[in-house]
């Protein structure tokens, strides 16, 4: 009887060991939140946030679909989190956004694995907005300007502060946000 109740044992736990393996694993987040960056830190060349490479290219500033960089370049620096989203983003940094655009590798969030969603915090001081979805670009007045719907295989949805990207029939593979000026906080990915 001993043994009989052993076996179930066995049983039980190499069920419970193979139901573990089968099961996948639970969605990670990742912020790229600029707390990690020295206050007044300024960036005119690739720079590194929580792990997350992050170039600094020029923006293009005319409505349209344009990639083309045009404005005279200038730099992303990091200030006291206050503006973004309504002072919603994560103390102490933030970034401010001065006429250039930043392109973050998506292959450093999670190992090269894909990035299903992604979200980020905002607040415009002077238009226009760039946003890179897998290298289709849109400029535009504000990201709301830009309809919620499918662009590059993703969900594209915009409120007053804060944008969502989600995988349709495609992970974020690309993404690049910039602007005249604009506040940034909390670029979060989801995989
Ligand atoms: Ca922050």
């Amino acid at each position: 009887m001993r043994s009989f109740t052993f076996v179930l044992r066995m049983c039980a736990l190499s069920a419970g060991v193979a139901g573990m393996m089968s099961r996948p694993a639970p969605a990670a987040t990742k912020c790229v939140d600029f707390d990690d960056l020295p206050n007044n830190g300024s960036y005119q060349a690739p720079f590194v946030s929580q792990g997350v490479n992050i170039n600094v290219l020029q923006v293009n500033n005319t409505i349209g679909n344009s990639c083309a960089g045009q404005m005279l370049f200038g730099a992303a620096t990091v200030r006291p989190a206050a503006n973004a989203c309504g002072g919603n983003g994560s103390a102490p940094n933030e970034l401010i956004i001065d006429q250039v655009l930043l392109d973050f590798n998506m292959t450093d969030f999670f190992n090269g694995n894909p990035v299903k969603k992604l979200s980020f915090k905002y607040a415009i001081v002077s238009p226009n907005v760039e946003i890179v979805i897998n290298g289709q670009c849109f400029v535009r007045p504000s990201f709301t300007a830009l309809p919620n719907g499918v662009y590059a295989g993703v969900k594209y949805k915009a409120t007053a502060c804060k944008v969502t990207l989600k995988q349709k029939t495609s992970a974020i593979k690309g993404f690049a946000v910039g602007g005249d000026v604009m506040y940034l906080d909390d670029v979060c990915a989801k995989n």
